[in-house]
């Protein structure tokens, strides 16, 4: 079988970092791109060290120039995007919110995305057999005080994905949506609460097993790898301590 291809944004950490390990071990060729270069380029040569195939590109995806030139680096087709790069910023209600950090939000989880899938939609379309993951978050899909921009920035995500399954029914490109609740990560919280530990650690607080990055990557590698007629249009995976937003089970 020739070699596919899966891009993986956000590559350095979290879940970006776990999904390209998840998608080297099932045989893609990795291309991690995330802005800090010497984190791709170390998870690069340690999978390359095991015996995948891997590479790395810096890339800030709010960058629309920086995304069309490494589009044109890209060799041949690609069969997977994985559009992981996002984040959030604050958690200050609407009336107060800095409009700075929204649009960051915006910039990075919908435009983000949009530069990407827009750059190497050719690139996923021409592979005959292409996927589209956009990484949303339960934030895509219900709203709490205090989520504002971030919130209203995942909704954006979500919608990318389901207005892009409409476009290309007919084509051979997937598109599936990753919608994870409580995930603990070295960075999501601490970036939110910019540098706070204490406030990030709260987030987490007497929950016994938030998701790690592993379960979200082991998550979309699942639906990666299913046969290419099968679409998971959407998979909300939470902690089981976690039935919704506003219900977390803590032992405190
Ligand atoms: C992260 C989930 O609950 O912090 O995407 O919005 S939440």
């Amino acid at each position: 079988m020739s070699t596919r291809t899966a891009v993986i944004t956000g590559a350095s950490s979290g879940i970006g970092a776990a999904t390209a390990r998840h998608l080297a071990a099932a045989g893609y060729r990795v291309i991690l791109t995330a802005r800090r270069e010497d984190r791709i380029e170390a998870l690069a040569a340690e999978l390359t060290e095991a015996g995948h195939e891997a590479v790395a590109h810096a890339l800030d995806v709010t960058d629309r120039a920086a995304v069309d030139a490494f589009a044109r680096t890209v060799d041949g087709p690609v069969e997977v995007l994985v559009n992981n790069a996002g984040g959030a910023l604050g958690s200050d209600p609407v009336a107060t919110a800095d409009p700075a950090d929204w649009r960051t939000m915006y910039e990075v989880n919908v435009l983000g995305t949009l530069h990407v899938t827009q750059a190497l939609l050719p690139a996923l379309t021409g592979s005959g057999d292409g996927t589209v993951v956009v990484l949303s978050s339960t934030a895509g899909l219900a709203t709490y005080e205090g989520g504002g921009g971030y919130v209203a920035a995942k909704h954006g995500a979500h919608v990318i994905a389901e207005t892009l399954r409409l476009e290309l029914c007919g084509a051979p490109v997937r598109v599936i949506e990753v919608a994870p609740g409580m995930v603990r990560t070295d960075e999501f919280a601490v970036t939110r609460f910019r540098g706070d530990e204490e406030k990030a650690a709260a987030v987490y607080a007497g929950v016994a097993e938030p998701l790690t990055a592993d379960d979200v990557a082991d998550t979309i590698a699942w639906a990666v790898t299913r046969p290419s007629h099968v679409n998971i249009d959407l998979l909300v995976v939470r902690p089981r301590a976690q039935a919704s937003n506003y219900k977390v089970h803590r032992e405190l």
